[in-house]
């Protein structure tokens, strides 16, 4: 952990009834945001997104009540930032180096509306010299909906940098069994659940539900997802920028994950994911930047 990352020394960005640092859990440094909407919270470690409720909603992230928070592990739900590469590369952290690096709190500012804005900054990290050209910035709006906006920057002059970006979103859910996603009705996927290693599919039902393990990735998809939830009766919208890839995931009970998430947990809880992953890597020419936002709004069901 960076020594700028201790809460005392990043009090001076707390604003008053709006921006409060504190101590989490794990002794981390957490952001603690309040707007006239809403809530929310964000770790610097992995400058990760770990909550935001809207006043009167039930949580629209989900996180583990087993979640790891600790350095060198990834928390388990909120927003992962998966980055700069995604999913699993030998001898390297599963998704990338940037959700187990503690970020530096960059800005906090206040519209007088009373929606918060937060900058992070990756910082550079040693032993990791491949990627020393690469200027990493996360900028989180928080309002009645939450804007997440991940830029990467190639401040090098010489060589393009290989990178894949995914916020991988973890949405709380009411039951699984009375959800259904909109907005990927005939778009070809990759299927990787149960050991699958990408067999190409497509399903042209209305809806998406999921009643097994899940593990979708959708090539060349910008497609705006609905998460409808009967049982909470409402319906996520997840609005995506720059994101060619869509990734759908539940591990149901059947997916052996690390003990930061009880199996039981699958009910409450689908991952739609928005970045550049796989055949959809970027190649960042030098002087070039890469900007991924999405944005989450919600709204009652009918
Ligand atoms: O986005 C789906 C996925 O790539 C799954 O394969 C699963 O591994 C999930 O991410 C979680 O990965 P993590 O490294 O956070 O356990």
């Amino acid at each position: 952990m960076n020594t700028e990352s201790s809460v005392e020394s990043l009090r001076r960005h707390e604003i008053a009834g709006r921006v409060e640092i504190v101590y989490g859990r794990g002794g981390l440094p957490l952001v603690k945001i309040t707007t006239p909407w809403s809530t929310a919270e964000i770790y610097l470690h992995g400058a990760h997104v770990t909550h935001f409720q809207k006043n009167g909603e039930p949580p629209l992230i989900f996180l583990s009540a087993k979640s790891y928070f600790a350095d060198g592990k990834g928390i388990r739900g909120g927003v992962p930032i998966c980055f700069p590469w995604f999913g699993n590369r030998a001898g390297e952290p599963s998704h990338g180096f940037a959700r187990i690096t503690a970020w530096q709190l960059v800005k906090t500012s206040t519209a007088p509306d009373g929606t918060v804005t937060v900058q992070f900054a990756l910082p550079q990290i040693s032993g990791r010299e491949a990627w020393k050209n690469l200027r990493t910035e996360f900028i989180v709006t928080v309002a009645d909906t939450l804007t997440m906006e991940l830029i990467a920057t190639n401040d090098g002059c010489d060589e393009p940098l290989a990178i894949e970006n995914c916020l991988h979103t973890y949405f709380h859910v009411g039951d699984i069994g009375a959800v259904s996603l909109t907005g990927l009705r005939d778009a070809p996927f990759n299927d990787f659940a149960a050991g699958d290693s990408g067999t190409r599919n497509v399903e042209h039902d209305a809806v998406l539900r999921v009643a097994k393990e899940t593990n979708r990735v959708y090539p060349d998809n910008a497609a705006t997802v609905e998460i409808h939830d009967e049982n909470l009766q409402r319906k996520i919208r997840v609005e995506k920028f720059n994101s060619h890839s869509t990734v759908v995931w539940n591990p149901w009970t059947t997916q052996k994950l690390p003990d930061d998430f009880d199996p039981a947990e699958h009910q409450h809880m689908v991952c739609v994911e928005s970045g550049n992953v796989k055949q959809n890597k970027i190649s960042l020419a030098p002087g070039k930047a890469s900007a991924l936002k999405v944005i989450l709004s919600s709204a009652p069901l009918k």
